[in-house]
């Protein structure tokens, strides 16, 4: 993920406002529906026990320092999707501190290399890279109305698009890859066929790739590298990447059939899944 800038996170609580509409207009679900999609877990149940999950924000200063504004979105993020969440008022180690001391089930953090739920009762860590690829996914797959043999481009093989591809095999997808650097999409397909016994196609040339798949995972940190000429009406794109590759342009070509947040989707995943396991169940 590329360090994001207070201005990527400072209209948060606008978008957790209007976020669930405008979800279930392009999915059919709201953002707590999408993680419990991303997590195969039955919403009803989620709903109801997550406000019994404790969950500390504390910001970290090591490094390049805190981001304004960054724990206070967090924060808000899980407490949009139902639990208990509060922003540690010291940092860094003081701060987990305080935050076991609060009673916190779940701790958030953030520096320059890793950003974690660490749920501190069971010694669970989730991780935002595949947090975040398991929420656009799923999200893909609710626009797409199922990704089930769909064709998927995977555009990106850093973290992101690592578990992307992961999750849309887990989906059913039939999956290519793309990446600048051609060693990381070879080394991904080795991976998969080593783990999965399964094979993912690489893409050499972006472009022409481009116009062979309707469904497209954007996981890059390049801005703007799809424009609007690109888009057709049968364009799906899941876009987690930061900054945006998709221009805004081409954002508003696509409408309903793009998904794009800075944050939001990743850290509601997070939550969901560093919640005990009786949260999320399947079983009522
Ligand atoms: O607590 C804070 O305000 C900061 N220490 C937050 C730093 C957030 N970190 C990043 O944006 C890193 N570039 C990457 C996190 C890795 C996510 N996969």
């Amino acid at each position: 993920m590329t360090r994001l800038k207070p201005g990527d996170i400072k209209d948060i609580d606008a978008w957790l406002t209007r976020c669930d509409q405008e979800l279930k207009n392009k999915t059919g679900c709201s953002l707590t529906g999408i993680a419990c999609h991303a997590l195969d877990c039955r919403e009803d149940v989620f709903r109801k026990k997550i406000s019994s999950v404790s969950v500390g924000v504390v910001p970290i200063a090591s490094g390049q320092g805190i981001i304004g504004g960054f724990s206070t979105a967090v924060c808000a993020i899980a407490a949009h999707i139902g639990a208990r969440a509060f922003v540690t008022g010291r940092h860094d180690v003081a701060g987990i501190a305080e935050a076991a001391g609060k009673g916190a089930d779940v701790i958030l953090m953030a520096d320059d290399h890793r950003f974690v739920a660490l749920n501190i009762r069971e010694g669970r860590t989730v991780d935002n890279a595949e947090a975040t690829a398991l929420g656009f996914v799923a999200g893909l797959d609710l626009i797409a109305g199922g990704l089930k043999n769909k064709k998927l481009l995977v555009i990106g093989c850093g973290p992101v698009g690592r578990f992307g591809v992961f999750a849309a095999l887990k989906r059913g997808a039939d999956v290519s890859v793309f990446d600048t650097v051609s060693v990381r999409a070879n080394r991904l397909k080795n991976e998969i066929e080593e783990k999965l016994k399964t094979s993912i196609t690489i893409e050499n040339q972006f472009h022409p790739a481009l116009k062979k798949y309707s469904y497209w995972l954007e996981a890059t940190n390049s801005s703007g590298i799809i424009d609007e000429t690109v888009i057709t009406p049968q364009t799906y794109i899941a876009a987690p990447g930061m900054p945006p590759g998709v221009t805004a342009p081409a954002a508003a070509a696509l409408g309903n059939r793009y998904l794009h947040d800075p944050l939001q989707t990743g850290v509601a995943v997070m939550v969901a899944a560093a919640a005990p396991a009786k949260i999320r169940n399947n079983h009522g």
